[in-house]
């Protein structure tokens, strides 16, 4: 039954209004009336007259695949003088971490290396290092003694490695009333080590979230006095902006090369030329791979075909090389693209462009996996569904190949249900209604493709076994607490402009609705909504194997690369030629000078 009365029965009208419409949408509950008014821009087709369609008003394409072909990369001789040169200084950089003997060392080193993105060549090295350190964690502790910055070091870099460490490390820097107190000589960085520690808190830790606010305060103070190196102040700056554990990892890596530039002592020069060579060299890689999958998605000719939807190539690469940076991961960071291309468009028909019998129409083509099926779909959406089609086919045919698994099921499994939470969606919106904020987070975690997106990335794992397809269902949680964040962080950065073309009421207006409070209101809400799923996030980062750590890291990469796209409002269906045009031009154009 319709808990709302429609509010799309106002008759036909021939142009869209320019400005919402405003209607009053009557709602019985029980004996109770509700009358609401609401915005809306849509309206529904009737009889055979042809359905009025709604428009995005999303800005074209700035990354044209001409543009994208054009793109040049370093020649091939000199590419192979560079690999030597890096060969070389990768060994150097292996026999610093064999060497160095100093905990407080070592773990300087390994934050420097992943900082600088070059820890995935030392993976192992880096991982027998901070086991050894792990198994004799009460030992190391006491030998750090009132080092901050080392003990807040060792901290953050075995939790994000996945290794479990208790926030009682940081005990023996309170004093008997619980307060924190900073004795080290390097009173700063120290702050700085224990500001970004405690970011990893996970539910329940009260010292962390006392380290964050203290550290947070303290840091604050210095900006203000207006003391230190341009260097440091900086880098405080820069985390008092966002912490390192919400940040996109390959953004981070050339901000941190660049800072390091500048500041004469903190680095190990040798370390920073292998950096920037290998940043380089790594960005070669991106760009043919970008060039491929601009081949690929200009040769399927859908926006040729269907020109209202938002066509995003280079940005959806960014958001793949933000769940995986490693040049490893590139099957991954290639299947990710692709999907991301469809699913947008996917979206784009379910939220703006469809009526709702295409919906259901498309939904139940999808969740049957027929192709037989497609000439009941209107014609716009007959390419759009044979392309998605075909290239789960071709996924699935890659790895049925390359290690006799069917992935076909599960992957079809998925897509059912991405349509059919975009369906859900697109009924509260057609029909009106407004669901509790709980009701839209559980459907929206999985709208904003979380689970779709990690099944995936499993897929295109280099370690992928019959065992990890299996488990995939045991991922469950991190994918929820991360979907939730990426939901949220789109919600606070797309809605405005959505609830103005007319679209499902986001986190935000559920939350208003429900609790009758301001926007402002419920986005402070939202905001700490946010924190408690980056706890619960934080709280999975443990590992067993290099499948779970491979899933993990893109589990967590998700909000990350999502903080970085809503930090300004939609900088992905938006306003694509400010941020995320600089850092498409930073992380695959331009090289760092050398
Ligand atoms: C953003 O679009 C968005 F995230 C989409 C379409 C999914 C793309 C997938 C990845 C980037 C992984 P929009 O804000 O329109 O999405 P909703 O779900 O809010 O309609
Ligand atoms: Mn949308
Ligand atoms: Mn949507
Ligand atoms: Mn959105
Ligand atoms: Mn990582």
């Amino acid at each position: 039954t319709r808990q709302a009365m429609s509010i799309y029965a106002f008759p036909m009208i021939s142009v869209l209004p320019r400005r919402p419409m405003i209607v009053t949408a009557v709602e019985h509950r029980g004996r109770q009336t509700f009358r609401r008014t609401l915005q809306v821009r849509s309206c529904i087709a009737t009889s055979n007259v042809a359905p009025l369609r709604r428009s995005g008003n999303y800005p074209q394409n700035i990354w044209t695949d001409e543009r994208v072909q054009s793109l040049t990369s370093t020649s091939t001789e000199q590419r192979e003088e560079k690999r030597e040169r890096r060969n070389v200084l990768k060994e150097q950089t292996r026999n610093l971490i064999l060497e160095q003997q100093q905990v407080a060392e070592q773990l300087r080193l390994i934050d420097h290396l992943q900082q600088l993105g070059v820890a995935y060549h030392f993976k192992d090295e880096i991982s027998d290092v901070l086991s050894r350190l792990h198994a004799s964690l009460d030992g190391v502790s006491s030998q750090l003694e009132d080092d901050l910055h080392a003990t807040a070091l060792l901290f953050r870099l075995l939790r994000a490695n996945g290794f479990s460490v208790s926030q009682d490390l940081f005990e023996t820097f309170r004093d008997e009333k619980g307060n924190f107190e900073v004795r080290c000589e390097d009173q700063i960085r120290g702050l700085l080590s224990l500001y970004e520690a405690s970011y990893l808190e996970k539910e329940g830790e009260i010292l962390l979230k006392e380290a964050m606010d203290f550290a947070t305060d303290k840091l604050k103070g210095f900006m203000e006095e207006g003391s230190g190196s341009l260097g440091l102040r900086e880098q405080v700056a820069h985390a008092l902006q966002l912490p390192l554990n919400w940040r996109m990892e390959r953004v981070q890596h050339r901000w941190f090369i660049e800072a390091c530039n500048g500041a004469d002592d903190a680095i190990n020069p040798l370390l920073l030329e292998f950096a920037k060579l290998d940043y380089n060299l790594v960005q070669d890689m991106y760009k043919s791979e970008l060039r491929e999958l601009s081949s690929w998605w200009s040769g399927l000719g859908l926006l040729e075909k269907l020109p209202f939807f938002r066509d995003r190539l280079a940005e959806n690469y960014l958001w793949a090389a933000g769940f995986a940076y490693e040049p490893d991961s590139w099957r991954c960071r290639m299947i990710q693209t692709k999907i991301i291309c469809l699913v947008t468009m996917i979206d784009d028909i379910y939220d703006v462009y469809g009526t709702l019998d295409e919906l259901q129409l498309f939904t139940d083509v999808v969740d049957r996996w027929d192709l037989t099926a497609m000439d009941k779909l209107p014609e716009y959406m007959k390419l759009c569904f044979f392309a998605l089609f075909n290239m789960v086919h071709e996924e699935g045919y890659r790895v049925m190949k390359e290690k006799g698994l069917d992935i076909v099921p599960d992957l079809k499994r998925i897509w059912g249900n991405q349509c059919k939470s975009y369906l859900k969606e697109a009924k509260w919106f057609h029909h009106g209604q407004i669901p509790t904020l709980e009701e839209y987070l559980e459907n929206g975690y999985v709208s904003v493709t979380t689970p779709m997106v990690l099944l995936h990335a499993l897929c295109a794992g280099q370690d992928l076994t019959g065992e990890a397809l299996k488990s995939f269902s045991s991922y469950y949680a991190i994918t929820r607490s991360t979907g939730m964040l990426f939901r949220l962080y789109d919600d606070m950065g797309t809605s405005t402009d959505e609830i103005e073309r007319g679209d499902v009421a986001k986190c935000i207006q559920c939350y208003m609705h429900e609790k009758g409070v301001t926007e402002e209101a419920a986005r402070k809400e939202m905001t700490g909504l946010m924190r408690k799923y980056w706890r619960e996030s934080n709280g999975y980062l443990s590992w067993n194997s290099p499948v779970e750590e491979y899933l993990k890291n893109v589990a967590i990469n998700i909000p990350r690369t999502a903080q970085f796209f809503y930090l300004y409002g939609d900088g992905y269906g938006m306003v694509v030629d400010r941020e995320t045009k600089s850092q498409i031009i930073s992380l695959f154009l331009e090289p760092i000078e050398i």
